[in-house]
């Protein structure tokens, strides 16, 4: 069955695309956009042509999946230069989204018609690309390169207000949009104009353009390496060579770009992070629990980013301490944090005033009793939580999910102290957790498998990236993350130093290094963390033991002079990994940045391996989301476990096996997992760990 239906209404030819989910240009649906159109100019008795489509997308944009196979006729370029070049009008009738190629065909139309909610944008440079079938060519001279250019360099959608308002619409129709594409096809058709955009011209004045090149010196300033930015600023550039030179210009960039590893790390992340929404075992049959109103247990600075999170989704939460001075801090924190966006401009401050309305602040559990979710986010000690839950149990309504935001406790055991385990999660998220998008939901045996759906549901409402992870200790970020730590001290004891280490990570796209993210936090934090399991770092020990707890107290591995932001390497803590490397009987020697980083990475990569092994998680890319949004491991190295794919987990083996023998530490060798899938010449991409 066609995926492009083609039906006549008033002598107009009306092409839909039923493309499910999202109409995405797949070859099948080119192939039938591109008979319909043939067929409809093929047919005296059809006088203009409407394109349109089914479902909750006009339509998506290329077919992602298809990137990187053989291309197949008719490729979208040559298929916009036929609808364009059209003897009868087409008019695209928009609803839902038309983004990138999506965008692209509703350009090369005569007319453009929308429904008020629709959106329109050119999303490509999220993927590492930039419009490819003629949108940075099209749309500049549609609307401006003034215009044009930041929504191609945001990729972020504009409404069909905005998009009427910039020409970028013909009309915007309060309902059936069809009919009015209809009806603007038969107006061209009649009239005979047929504006087409590869030749507007009106757009692009002189003053336009410098505006343009104001914007684009701008962006190229803060391209940080990505090399998608000088892509766009050539290509919008190339609006001003005929329109078939211009486009030959976007078609080559985007070629480079298709091809560079860059996009297709961004690529993979895409679809890692639709893959994630899909809990093994939870289909769309089991229905999330009605979440009317929350309550989160403690005001600290977790408690009161995630009360932050249900205000700013627009749900009630009752914030509950169990004394008044800690409710009223943690109260004036988060007023304080909504003061900086209203002075940043990022909230009204009508919005702020409405936000704090919905926290409603209580001393004493029984406050939760009204609540469908309670997230604990208390002292990060199993005794305290224990009696937390227990009271909870006999406090909180019956089907209420009861939450822990536990960063690394057991669940189970915290589901042990009530009645009701099958409704005691983990909801982990990470500070600020009012800004980190990652969200871990804790799923413990015995837990309701609506209770999970609860919880990624709500995590999505909240405007969180939630990943349903299994319970063991540190889950599956934390976990890895003690070994880049574990790595990270392990390098200084042999020869490297705070800001080498710091810098390779840094270099690799990282925001920050190990160590400045330690005194950013606080080394404290850690050092009561290893005291409370009986664990030793002998530097991290130190630094500590000298009262170095990082920014918070001037210096840390650090200094901070003035309370700047950003440390000075400091003599006296290189003199004491000296002195500790002595004591070690370690003889220091200097590392390169590619070892450095192979130290740190190749390490966490093993501990991936065996949370898949474990089943912790339930796809190698589970772990890429994990990592990209809870910790910033930059999104176009697509991940931990993508990343090892790119090195060759052969490769990572044997430096695994060599750190092994050099450092004496078993737990350095290989999983098996990490020797299995290269020998069966295999990767982690692909891999199941439910199936
Ligand atoms: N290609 C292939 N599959 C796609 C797709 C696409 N463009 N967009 C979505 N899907 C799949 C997705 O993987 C998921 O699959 C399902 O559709 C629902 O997606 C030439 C080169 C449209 C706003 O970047 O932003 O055009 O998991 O969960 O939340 O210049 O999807 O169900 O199997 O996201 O309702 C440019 C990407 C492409 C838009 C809908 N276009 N998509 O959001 O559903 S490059 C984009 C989205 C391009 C041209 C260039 C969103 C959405 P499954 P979903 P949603």
């Amino acid at each position: 069955m066609s995926l492009v239906a083609y039906t006549i209404q008033h002598a107009v030819a009306v092409v839909a695309i039923d493309n499910p989910p999202v109409n995405a240009l797949g070859a099948a649906v080119r192939q039938g956009l591109a008979a319909a159109v043939a067929q409809a100019n093929g047919d005296a008795t059809v006088t203009a042509i409407v394109i349109a489509s089914a479902g909750k997308a006009f339509i998506a944009g290329a077919d992602i999946s298809e990137f990187g196979k053989p291309p197949a006729a008719p490729l979208l370029p040559d298929l916009l230069d036929a609808i364009e070049a059209s003897a009868k009008p087409v008019v695209a009738a928009i609803h839902g989204v038309a983004l990138g190629g999506g965008l692209e065909v509703a350009l090369a139309c005569h007319g453009r018609v929308a429904l008020p909610a629709a959106k329109l944008g050119l999303p490509e440079v999220k993927l590492g690309l930039i419009p490819g079938a003629g949108g940075t060519q099209r749309l500049p001279r549609l609307i401006g390169a003034a215009k044009a250019f930041p929504m191609m360099l945001s990729g972020e959608p504009i409404s069909a207000g905005l998009a009427l308002d910039y020409g970028l619409l013909d009309e915007v129709v309060s309902s059936d949009v069809v009919a009015a594409a209809i009806r603007l096809a038969e107006a061209l058709a009649a009239e005979g104009r047929r504006p087409v955009t590869s030749t507007a011209t009106v757009a692009l004045t002189e003053a336009d353009r410098e505006s343009f090149e104001a914007l684009a010196k701008d962006a190229l300033k803060k391209a940080d390496g990505m090399p998608t930015v000088p892509a766009l600023v050539e290509a919008v550039r190339a609006t001003a060579l005929p329109f078939k030179e211009g486009v030959a210009v976007e078609r080559k960039l985007f070629l480079s770009l298709i091809a560079d590893e860059r996009s297709k790390a961004l690529r993979h992340v895409f679809f890692a992070e639709r893959e994630v929404a899909k809990v093994p075992g939870i289909g769309s049959e089991v229905k999330p629990r009605e979440i009317t109103a929350a309550a989160v247990i403690g005001a600290g600075t977790m408690g009161g980013g995630i009360a932050m999170c249900f205000a700013n989704a627009g749900i009630p939460v009752t914030l509950i301490e169990t004394a008044q001075a800690a409710l009223d801090n943690g109260i004036n924190r988060i007023a304080a944090i909504y003061d900086i966006s209203v002075s940043r401009g990022s909230l009204t401050p009508e919005a702020r005033k409405q936000r704090l309305a919905l926290i409603k602040p209580a001393v004493g559990l029984a406050a939760a009793a009204g609540a469908d979710i309670v997230v604990e986010a208390a002292f990060e000690e199993m005794g305290v939580k224990k009696q937390i839950f227990g009271e909870l149990d006999r406090v909180a309504k019956p089907g209420a999910i009861l939450a822990s935001n536990t960063s690394y406790l057991d669940v189970p055991t915290i589901a042990a102290a009530t009645g009701r385990p099958q409704d005691v999660i983990g909801m982990h998220f990470f500070s600020p957790a009012n800004v980190m998008k990652l969200l871990e939901v804790v799923r413990p045996q015995g837990v309701a498998d609506d209770a999970v759906a609860t919880a990624v549901a709500l995590g999505r409402k909240l405007g969180k990236v939630p990943v349903v992870v299994g319970n063991g200790f540190g889950f599956v970020g934390n976990r890895m993350l003690e070994q880049r730590t574990r790595a990270a001290e392990r390098l200084l004891i042999a020869g490297a130093l705070p800001h080498e280490v710091d810098a390779a990570l840094v270099d690799f796209g990282f925001k920050m290094g190990p160590f400045a993210m330690a005194d950013l936090a606080g080394n404290d934090i850690g050092w009561r963390s290893r005291r409370a399991r009986g664990l030793k770092a002998a530097v991290a020990d130190a630094i500590c033991d000298a009262g170095w707890f990082g920014q918070k107290t001037g210096r840390g591995y650090y200094i901070y002079p003035q309370g700047a932001r950003t440390g000075q390497r400091c003599p006296e803590v290189e003199a004491l990994i000296a002195r500790i490397s002595a004591e070690q009987g370690v003889t220091r020697r200097a590392f390169t940045q590619a070892e450095i980083l192979a130290r740190l990475l190749d390490p966490m990569v093993n501990e991936g391996a065996r949370i898949l092994e474990e089943g912790i998680a339930a796809r190698p890319g589970d772990i890429d989301i994990v990592w990209i949004n809870g910790y910033n491991w930059p999104a176009w190295r697509g991940g931990p476990m993508y990343w090892a794919d790119s090195v060759g987990l052969d490769v990572i083996a044997k430096r695994l096996e060599a750190q092994a023998a050099e450092a004496g530490d078993k737990a350095l060798e290989p999983a098996p997992l990490l020797t299995r899938l290269p020998a069966e010449s295999k990767g982690f991409a692909g891999l199941r760990t439910d199936s």
